[in-house]
């Protein structure tokens, strides 16, 4: 085939696929394939078209932005057409925007900008009459939208009348979006009923606005940013975009609070990265930033091209998702002995770092995802979380793709790997025996916030436990000199600091050496609590289950591991031996004092009014009390809230003091003040 006829068919097939995502996202708000897949498709399809302006059609997707409304909404022409936005990739890209930008106004100064979130939700522009909201559309096309006006009603930050000073006519572009809180909340509810779970924020947000019927919409967690204008008319004048938003703000418009001015390149580079880094803390999904210039006389300078401001780009974040194939499934084990698979993943940038390895969770995920090895996958990498599978392209799935299989035995040490009931981890059961998870452990021990010991690191602990020189962490406080210097990568220097390093760590802390132990669930601040409550380490050894139920926020199953934890000789004869070596802390008070509560024990049912079940959960436990989920003959008393269970028939059949909510306030408060 010639060349041209190949690219030719390139073309045709780039269309038709962007042709049917577009249908699949847009119309149907079921996307098959991740954005960044779809971009890839859309990307390539806009650099062939621009190298070979021949193959361009006019009814190319590049051509247009978005899709045809669905049936079931009356369309709505926009006076002004909404425009589509411009994207840079790159700091590069960008600084070749502002170029563009300078050019074209014939200066050289820095161009002021007002900098913006970029919200990943849905395009709506308001019309607004005497200040009265009469009509509210979908951007569509961008000439020709959908009429949501009853949806967008609906919606509580978007006004149904403007305040003061506001225009005759004025039409507001802007975005409605979903928190990210919401969206998790109505994702629980649509399972719970058996409902379509959305995929993301944005795609429940346009789920919701494009519900027939708007008491639906009503019940959905919308809110709604505005950043531009359509027609106004001439009864307000404007020098400056930033004068337009104080004038939204003005008006009763909800407006971003974190648009800013700034200067030249250099703002807005500064400006990316500082949103970049509030990312993760924003209450919603953003997925770059806009930069417009703040003079509209300068604006209308620059004017559009192919239905885009000349004036304004979107400087895109990094994709958090990608796509790769998935070669191969590992298994990892962890410090408690978890095995979790890991998939193999052939190499993929994902926000801006490159994924080789990413978590499966459990073999639950593994099942309800169903990921099979050779299947191509979307990888997701938000902010600082692990890398994770998010799902296979099930229409891409070679012939023969395997399920990955749970080994029954330890990939590390040949101990059996069995699974607890109800539990969601593979365990391996070889304990301190498995290499792995003694090397885990004794790093756990050297970390930070545990021991804090300098330069014992993983690489060398690896080293240390593979020549046999420890074994178990009281071991790492016999190195010698000698031992140590005569390690590969490990001068005279070295070692005399890491002995150094050992030498001060056995100076600590109760709290510390508790959490340094790794006792399953016991974090930093139960290790901490512990160590407050008891006082010495003999107290906590010696504790029994019942004992350790009546400490603050320790519940059944922390109860268990600790007591299981020093009830095993190894362990015991560990701690012994760091104590010859001299790991010691200063004597604390145990609490001599008991608490008001201690030895009642209180059972909660039915729905409280004033505080939460877990709020009265704590404030019982902090005064000595347990809160139990059974009743029996030993429980001093049940509270019950409003639609209580069959826990208040059975405290009537036994006869067991029933409390209400303002009984239980009342007991909280007397104790809580002495
Ligand atoms: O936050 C946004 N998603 C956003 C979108 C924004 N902050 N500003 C925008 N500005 C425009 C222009 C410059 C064309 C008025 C936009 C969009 N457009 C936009 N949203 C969807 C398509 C275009």
């Amino acid at each position: 085939m010639a060349a041209v006829a190949k690219l030719r068919k390139r073309a045709a097939q780039l269309r038709e696929a962007v042709d049917h995502h577009n249908h699949r996202y847009h119309v149907l708000d079921d996307p098959e394939i991740s954005d960044a897949e779809y971009d890839a498709l859309f990307r390539e399809l806009q650099a062939l078209e621009a190298e070979h302006p021949a193959l361009r059609t006019a009814d190319s997707p590049t051509q247009r932005v978005g899709a045809a409304p669905a049936t079931g909404f009356a369309q709505v022409r926009h006076e002004l057409p909404m425009l589509s936005l411009a994207n840079a990739f790159s700091d590069e890209e960008l600084a070749e925007f502002d170029k563009r930008v300078r050019e074209r106004l014939q200066t050289e100064d820095a161009v002021a900008y007002s900098a913006e979130p970029k919200l990943d939700g849905v395009a709506v522009s308001l019309r607004y009459e005497k200040g009265v909201l009469v009509q509210a559309a979908t951007r569509g096309d961008g000439t020709t939208g959908e009429n949501i006006t009853e949806n967008v009603r609906t919606i509580r930050s978007v006004p149904l009348r403007l305040q003061g000073g506001a225009p005759a006519l004025l039409e507001v572009r802007g975005e409605v979006y979903m928190t990210r809180k919401g969206f998790a909340a109505i994702n629980v509810k649509a399972r719970e009923s058996g409902d379509k779970v959305f995929a993301n924020p944005r795609n429940a947000a346009a789920g919701s606005l494009r519900q027939l019927d708007s008491r639906i919409t009503a019940k959905r967690p919308l809110a709604m940013y505005c950043y531009a204008r359509g027609v106004t008319s001439s009864d307000v004048s404007f020098d400056t975009h930033a004068q337009v938003l104080s004038a939204f703000r003005e008006w009763g418009l909800p407006v971003s609070p974190e648009i800013e001015l700034v200067t030249g390149v250099a703002g807005c580079n500064g400006y990316y990265e500082s949103i970049g880094k509030l990312r993760a803390e924003l209450p919603y999904d953003i997925d770059g930033v806009v930069f417009k210039v703040n003079s509209l006389r300068a604006q209308a300078e620059l004017g559009t091209v192919s239905r885009a401001p000349r004036w304004a780009i979107a400087r895109k974040f990094p994709a958090e998702e990608a796509v790769t194939r998935l070669l191969d499934v590992g298994f990892q084990v962890g410090r408690t002995g978890a095995v979790t698979p890991v998939a193999r993943l052939s190499p993929v940038t994902v926000g801006g770092v490159t994924v080789s390895n990413a978590t499966l969770h459990n073999m639950d995920e593994v099942e309800r995802k169903d990921v099979r090895i050779g299947d191509t996958v979307v990888v997701r990498r938000a902010g600082d979380v692990i890398p994770e599978v998010v799902r296979p392209l099930k229409e891409k799935r070679p012939k023969g793709a395997r399920k990955p299989k749970m080994p029954k035995v330890c990939p590390v040490c040949g101990s059996a790997v069995v699974r607890e009931s109800e539990q969601a981890a593979h365990r391996c059961t070889g304990g301190l025996f498995c290499g792995a998870q003694r090397k885990q452990a004794i790093w756990h021990f050297a970390s930070r916030r545990a021991m804090d010991i300098d330069g014992l690191g993983g690489k060398l602990i690896e080293q240390l436990v593979d020549a046999g020189l420890i074994e178990h962490v009281d071991d790492i406080y016999a190195l010698q000199l000698e031992q140590l210097q005569d390690l590969e990568r490990m001068g005279e220097k070295s070692a005399r600091n890491l002995l150094a390093a050992l030498e001060k760590s056995k100076q600590t802390t109760l709290g510390r050496f508790v959490y340094a132990l790794g006792i399953r669930e016991v974090g930093e601040t139960t290790a901490q609590t512990l160590a407050d409550h008891f006082g010495d380490l003999d107290g906590l050894m010696q504790a029994d289950e019942e004992t350790l139920l009546d400490v603050a926020d320790v519940g059944p199953v922390v109860a268990e591991h600790v007591q299981q934890f020093f009830a095993e000789p190894r362990n015991r004869e560990v701690i012994a031996a760091l104590q010859r070596a001299g790991v010691r802390w200063p004597a604390g008070t145990p609490r001599t004092t008991d608490r008001p509560l201690k030895g009642h024990t209180y059972v909660l049912t039915g729905t409280l009014e004033g505080l939460t079940r877990d709020q009265a959960k704590a404030r019982l436990q902090a005064l000595g009390a347990r809160v139990s989920g059974s009743v029996s003959g030993k429980t001093t008393g049940v509270v019950a809230g409003s639609n209580p269970g069959s826990k208040l028939d059975k405290a009537e059949a036994l006869g067991v003091m029933i409390m209400d909510e303002s009984e239980l306030e009342a007991l909280l408060q007397a104790h809580e003040a002495s």
